[in-house]
């Protein structure tokens, strides 16, 4: 029987998944399914992390060694610095925009928003800031002292959280203020950011370093080493083969836990979740339906025209799969340079700089969730925030996002920074934590869609992107 198609597998194994969930939380299995099945789907992404770490490394250091010349690597550098703050900041707009038309959080009856407002004002009291007359009560910090408390709290509160892997470095000094998230980029001690839970963002430095270095050595001593590096390389790809031939089994295991987890021995309470928080939900979902399906498409349609719009979800369902069950762009980050370079025909030289580097700072699902998030909560509690303010949502949820780490959840984690951000209680988080994870799957596969994008237009405007139309996506994998 012909290879049923990667991505078919995985849909095939996340139905699975949710199925026996939904079975084992009606038969009264679910701790047995969180303690015998949830488990293969953490050690799937471990696994997947654990090939991401080294071939983010390798593909960094192969693909700056094999542009040539510093110019090049300059120029494209600067290019897709610029696409990504693009993207980021049209998907914050766009989520502001749709959180302002629906206005998701004015939906909920008027008593509890009369509540919620009242408790706001007692912790707003607490906190020590001002509650001015009219709407407006929330203090307005000035931008370095905002900084400094983004700064702040991303060495205190968030010390355990996962975004905060990015910020701890090995006896980095922490009193640079401000310009503390730049500093934290440069490790003192590589070893320390490889073990550290693959501190992402200090790994492609040292790569970027090591590589452009490289560039500066006479080919004939450094051609030795870039041979070294892109054999590597192969063989960290084919380890993704090997861990993608079981795809199916873990998703099914990722999503069973996942399920369970959220539903416990009572399915109707997923039922009772989304109802409470479905405005909001809906709200999410749509902007991130809107940024897939029209936003990126346009810019292909803009800047890259030999890309169909059907062959560019066929290209990446592999990915997009992968991402939405694993809610990790880290882990799915192999999957995502095998459909970019195999599928979308992009030349290894951009993907191996262009993606890795997305997957840690482009992250354009998180920041529209995080800035829908913030004004529903806010409009929750009968708070309309200014112009000025909402666009402090924009430059924070642009920054938070940046910072966020590239695992499950992690944009949940920098939602406090956000909150705070505008003077806005970080408990909150509590209130749509329910539906986080679910919206985690989605606003991951934007993630990685919006990285395959700005790859694909780096390209075209490099001379890199050789796009042939692919009848069978998972020809990327050879899994038989
Ligand atoms: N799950 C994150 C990612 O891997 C996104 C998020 O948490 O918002 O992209």
């Amino acid at each position: 029987m012909k290879k049923l198609a990667l991505h078919w597998q995985i849909i095939i194994g996340l139905v699975l998944g949710i199925i026996w969930a939904l079975l084992s939380s009606t038969l009264g299995w679910t701790n047995f399914t969180i303690n015998w099945i949830a488990p293969f789907g953490t050690i799937f992404i471990n696994l997947l992390k654990l090939i991401a770490v080294p071939l983010v490394l390798f593909s960094v250091i192969s693909g700056v060694a094999n542009i040539g010349d510093p110019a090049s690597l300059g120029r494209m550098g600067g290019k897709t610095l610029l696409a990504y703050l693009l993207t980021t900041v049209l998907a914050v707009s766009l989520g502001l925009a749709l959180v302002n038309v629906i206005k998701p959080g004015a939906l909920v009856d008027e008593d509890s928003r009369i509540d919620n407002r009242i408790s706001y004002e007692i912790w707003a009291n607490d906190q020590g800031y001002e509650i001015k007359d009219g709407i407006n009560y929330l203090q307005e910090p000035e931008f370095f002292e905002r900084a400094q408390r983004i700064t702040d709290l991303s060495k205190g509160e968030l010390k355990d959280a996962a975004v905060n892997e990015k910020m701890q470095t090995a006896n980095q000094t922490k009193d640079a203020g401000p310009l503390q998230p730049l500093v934290d980029i440069v490790p003192q001690n590589f070893f320390r950011s490889l073990t550290d839970n693959g501190l992402m963002l200090q790994i492609i430095f040292f790569a970027l370093f090591f590589g452009i270095s490289l560039l500066f050595i006479p080919n004939e001593k450094s051609k030795p080493v870039t041979d070294v590096v892109d054999s590597i390389m192969e063989v960290f790809l084919k380890m993704v083969d090997l861990v993608m031939r079981a795809a199916p089994f873990f998703v099914f295991a990722l999503l069973a836990g996942v399920v369970s987890k959220m539903a416990g021995d009572d399915i109707g309470k997923v039922y009772e979740i989304f109802k409470g928080l479905s405005w909001y939900s809906l709200t999410v979902f749509a902007g991130l339906m809107i940024m897939i399906f029209v936003v990126y498409p346009l810019f292909l349609k803009i800047f890259v025209k030999q890309i169909p719009y059907k062959g560019f979800f066929k290209a990446m369902s592999p990915a997009q799969t992968l991402a939405f069950s694993t809610s990790s762009s880290a882990a799915t980050l192999p999957v995502t340079m095998e459909c970019v370079e195999e599928n979308l025909g992009v030349d290894k030289k951009v993907t191996s700089f262009v993606l890795p580097i997305g997957a840690t700072v482009n992250m354009d699902g998180t920041c529209l969730y995080q800035a829908v998030a913030v004004v529903f909560l806010a409009q929750l509690h009968m708070i309309d925030l200014t112009l000025g303010q909402q666009l402090t949502i924009v430059l924070t949820a642009t920054l938070a996002s940046i910072g966020s780490a590239a695992v499950p959840s992690a944009g949940l984690v920098m939602l406090i920074i956000v909150l705070d951000s505008v003077g806005l209680n970080p408990a909150w988080i509590a209130i749509i934590f329910p539906v986080d994870r679910i919206l985690d799957m989605f606003r991951t596969v934007v993630n990685v869609t919006g990285d395959a994008t700005v790859s694909s237009i780096i390209a075209k405007g490099e001379g890199m992107l050789h796009y042939k139309e692919h009848e069978n996506p998972s020809e990327t994998f050879d899994l038989d």
